[in-house]
């Protein structure tokens, strides 16, 4: 018997926004309620690529910007692989940040325009469900500093706001924008719910690209 295709799960939003406590806790209810389950997260920084992003963002290194939007969308091109291979095994992906962050971040600087930056991921495996996590400019303000890295400013992160609602008007991508400022539980049970329903709907379709 064939086995059922698991579900490719993005979770996007600007930072601070509680996307990787979200993707953990998604993670650990699909676990238990049997569904084979793994998180990915986006730059992974574990790679030789994946590293010289690190530095980059932590601001020990400079690299010109076409250049690092360019390493960004090759270090999810060397994943496509893995993740196909998961994907075809019955294993659903919970991903924090994707090709849509490429995009956002990199358009957010001045000089560059949104289709040029999607250029490198076209022909990415296309998720099932993208789920954006909203919060104003406030609220994650009232959740405290910024980091110190590479884009932690607020005027960026505005620009980047800016940048996923235009890409939102994507209707190729199914996504669903999902209410940040809610307690961490009711965030929670909300994306579940649309997880389950893509889950269910992907058995029936095949992996589609960007
Ligand atoms: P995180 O590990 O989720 O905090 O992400 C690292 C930072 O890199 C975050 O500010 C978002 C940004 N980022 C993620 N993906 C990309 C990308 O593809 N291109 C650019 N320019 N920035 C990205
Ligand atoms: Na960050
Ligand atoms: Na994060």
């Amino acid at each position: 018997m064939a086995c059922k295709r698991g579900a490719l799960i993005v979770l996007e939003g600007v930072d601070r926004a509680g996307k990787t406590t979200q993707c953990n806790k998604l993670v650990q209810t699909l676990q238990q309620s049997g569904q084979p389950v793994e998180m990915m997260r986006f730059p992974d920084r574990s790679t030789t690529i994946g590293q010289l992003i690190s530095s980059y963002l932590e601001k020990k290194s400079d690299l010109e910007d076409h250049t690092v939007h360019l390493l960004f969308s090759a270090n999810r091109w060397e994943l496509v692989p893995l993740m196909k291979k998961k994907l075809e095994q019955g294993t659903t992906l919970v991903v924090d940040r994707y090709a849509f962050s490429g995009a956002a971040f990199t358009s957010a600087k001045p000089g560059f325009c949104l289709d040029w930056c999607k250029q490198p991921d076209v022909g990415l495996p296309k998720p099932d469900l993208v789920m954006f996590l909203q919060l104003s400019p406030a609220e994650a303000a009232l959740r405290g500093q910024f980091g110190e890295e590479r884009y932690e400013t607020s005027v960026f992160q505005k620009a980047v706001q800016q940048k996923f609602e235009q890409l939102m008007k994507d209707s190729s991508v199914n996504w669903q924008v999902i209410d940040a400022s809610q307690s961490v539980e009711d965030v929670h049970e909300n994306i579940a719910s649309h997880t389950h329903n893509a889950i269910n709907k992907a058995q029936n379709l095949p992996l589609g690209q960007l």
